[in-house]
């Protein structure tokens, strides 16, 4: 296989090409290239008799079958990814030397994949869960694992905890139960005996736990890192991906039905956007801290349950990333894909974060269980496009075949090649951090004020949000058996907000804590969703149709929305063409059956003069559910009607009006509002 030099944003597709295999229109055949004429049918001792050992089709087939799973990943098991490109808009050059961050426009191949962290690989995407956002970026100097969440902190300090904190969430040992949800007694035992996790349980319990979609996320490299100069100058530096979306989320109540009707949501979002062209897109941001200033903040920057707040470290954004393509095949790719902290390149580095440093031991240490033995980067989906040599070797499943007698360095025979290559040349060189101290197993003072941006995190939220917060507390640890649990834990989230706690206590039925409250009255806007960035664009609409409806001015609305972004889809009570009085048709793709409110993000309701009680009911509840979930609801003919009959008229966000272009323009805007919070819904 040849490598290429330089690197574009096509690179990673072209390495690809020479590993996909079209098995349509072929010959079948065995896998030693047989062909074979029997597929249905065993070799048997007469009709009736048993079969035969030495049908090797039969075994051959039987066996690769047998051996077809691989164990899936300890967490993260659940993901789904896509390809795409990093374009870089703002040279890097004064903090780092990485190559692909040089040259404005410069264009670096990605593959990202999204999870959830708690469930097993085929649990429902909806849980209340931290996201990954994985990036690998395959840039020329070899590739760059950027493996981040949906959320900029975590859980613990130190990554010796990682396995109480995994073992705490996943399902209790005893029953198995729950799968893929917090929302039980062994997460919150652990999480009131481990305070350290506070801040990061205030993003797990907010509207960050139940995105919207992938593209409505934010990622984040949540660790410090360290970018390195030509110069050999060091900075801290944070990582950001900022959605063009904006960041988006679901209900809990629609999360736990999605999760029913549609356990793929997610993936299906991501992959419908790609395929019609909607590709997602993401700003690139760092925050930077000059060396000199490590000292110069509230909390120690190299702890990873701290934010440093935007209003203090502002976000530079310095490239774009956009997926514009979906896998061929989600066991080669995204299944296989091998991410790793430590794949780094010449001008990233890492800082003394315990629990980064963890990391760089436990990735890839797992993809030898998982993928079977070290030669999981030969792999396709891992090939950097730059060339690699070494002198490793053998092991399961090797593929390359290194030739010549030289497998080991120092040699006098190939004159010491394949050669280090100094640091001006394209080494990589570890930053020289002078380090001194006692070898301990100890926490640093400066990590131990567990509270501060926990009530941080609250204060910047708006009353919906503040809400939801609440809301998912009580929610989770009314799924918690043990009384003296529910009790440690909101006696310790007294310290965040008293008056949130109390609240929480009272909806669980434990004490209300009578003391507490925390001192940090300040806010970062940056943290609430309210302040992100709303747009119609690539938003649902279900739209209720039935029949004689009134033709014309329907087809223009339906018009009118796809030409504002929104994407309707017509449900009926029967799938296929639904017939207006004017002769006008429109098809329905969904019935009220296949679809489901919580599935879309807003309703137009149409209905028709011919309708039956059947469609106003089904109709009826898809206005009850959105209404329940503050989305955006539209009416125009003898929809306005079963508006008034749900005593939805004149309410927040819900728009009738005959006439067509005022009614698009309206809906529109109340679809670009996404929720409309101020519904007394109770
Ligand atoms: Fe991971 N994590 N993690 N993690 N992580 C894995 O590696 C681990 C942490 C993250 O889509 C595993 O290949 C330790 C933080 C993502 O393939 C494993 C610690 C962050 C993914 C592992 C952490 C992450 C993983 C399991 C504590 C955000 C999925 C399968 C120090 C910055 C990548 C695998 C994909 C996966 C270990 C904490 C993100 C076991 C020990 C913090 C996005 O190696």
């Amino acid at each position: 296989m040849k490598n290429r030099r330089n690197v574009d944003g096509n690179s990673k597709d072209e390495q690809l090409e020479q590993f996909r295999t079209e098995d349509k229109d072929k010959d079948l055949t065995t896998n030693q290239g047989l062909k074979v004429s029997e597929d249905e049918f065993s070799l048997k001792a007469g009709e009736r008799g048993p079969t035969l050992m030495e049908d090797f089709h039969f075994r051959e087939k039987m066996t690769h079958f047998d051996h077809e799973r691989i164990p899936e990943r300890v967490v993260h098991a659940r993901g789904y990814a896509a390809h795409g490109e990093f374009e870089l808009y703002e040279s890097m050059k004064d903090y780092t030397a990485a190559k692909f961050l040089q040259e404005p426009g410069t264009k670096t191949p990605v593959f990202v994949r999204f999870s959830t962290v708690a469930g097993s690989k085929g649990s429902g995407e909806l849980a209340r869960d931290v996201r990954g956002f994985a990036t690998k970026f395959y840039t020329e100097e070899g590739n760059f694992d950027l493996v981040g969440n949906n959320m900029p902190v975590f859980f613990i300090q130190d990554a010796i905890k990682f396995p109480d904190l995994i073992h705490a969430v996943k399902p209790e040992p005893h029953n198995e139960i729950p799968q893929a949800a917090s929302a039980h007694d062994t997460f919150w035992d652990f999480v009131a005996n481990n305070q350290e996790s506070a801040h990061m349980i205030m993003w797990h319990m907010s509207d960050r736990a139940i995105p919207r979609s992938f593209r409505m996320m934010e990622g984040f490299g949540v660790h410090t890192f360290r970018f390195v100069n030509e110069q050999g100058k060091g900075h801290f530096v944070k990582f950001h991906w900022k959605p063009k979306l904006g960041v988006h989320s679901v209900v809990w109540d629609e999360a736990q039905k999605i999760n029913g009707k549609d356990p793929d949501f997610h993936r299906g979002d991501l992959y419908e956007a790609i395929e019609k062209g909607n590709y997602p897109e993401w700003e690139f941001g760092v925050q930077i801290i000059d060396e000199a200033d490590e000292d110069q903040f509230d909390f120690d920057i190299l702890d990873p349950t701290k934010i440093w707040p935007e209003e203090e470290v502002p976000v530079q954004i310095i490239g774009k990333m956009t997926l514009n393509r979906n896998v061929d095949n989600v066991f080669a790719e995204t299944e296989q894909v091998a991410f790793h902290p430590g794949h780094v390149v010449p001008g990233i580095d890492f800082t003394n974060d315990p629990l980064l440093q963890g990391r760089l031991f436990s990735y890839t240490d797992t993809q030898l269980i998982r993928l079977g033995g070290p030669n999981f980067h030969e792999i396709p989906i891992n090939r950097p496009v730059c060339p690699f040599h070494n002198n490793q070797r053998d092991g399961y499943m090797r593929q390359t075949i290194n030739k010549g007698q030289v497998s080991y360095h120092n040699n006098s025979f190939w004159k010491n090649t394949p050669s280090p290559v100094s640091p001006q040349n394209g080494g990589y060189q570890h930053y020289q951090e002078k380090v001194e101290g006692r070898k301990v197993k100890a926490r640093s003072d400066s990590f131990k004020d567990h509270f501060s941006q926990a009530a941080l995190f609250y204060n910047s939220m708006s009353a919906p949000e503040k809400e939801h917060i609440k809301e998912a507390m009580s929610f989770e640890l009314g799924k918690c058996k043990s009384k003296d649990v529910r009790q440690q834990v909101v006696d310790m989230f007294a310290n965040v907000n008293l008056d949130m706690a109390q609240e929480v206590a009272e909806n669980i039925g434990v004490k209300p804590p009578e003391t507490g409250g925390s001192e940090v009255a300040k806010a970062s806007p940056a943290l609430s969703q309210e302040n992100t960035t709303k747009t119609a664009e690539t938003r649902t609409t279900a739209v209720l149709v039935g029949e004689g409806f009134n033709g014309s001015e329907v087809k223009k609305v339906l018009q009118g929305l796809e030409e504002n972004g929104v994407d309707p889809v017509v449900i009926s009570s029967r799938q296929g063409m639904v017939k207006a009085d004017d002769g006008t048709e429109v098809e329905a793709a969904e019935r009220f059956d296949t679809a489901d409110p919580v599935l879309f993000d807003s309703l137009y309701v149409v209905s028709g003069a011919r309708v039956d009680k059947k469609f106003q009911q089904n109709a009826s509840y898809y206005l009850q559910e959105m209404y329940q979930h503050y989305k955006p609801i539209g009416a125009t003919h003898e929809g306005e009607q079963l508006v008034k009959e749900n005593e939805m008229e004149n309410q927040e966000g819900v728009i009738t009006e005959q006439e067509p272009d005022s009614f698009v323009t309206r809906f529109v805007d109340a679809v670009a509002a996404h929720r409309y919070w101020g519904r007394d819904v109770d």
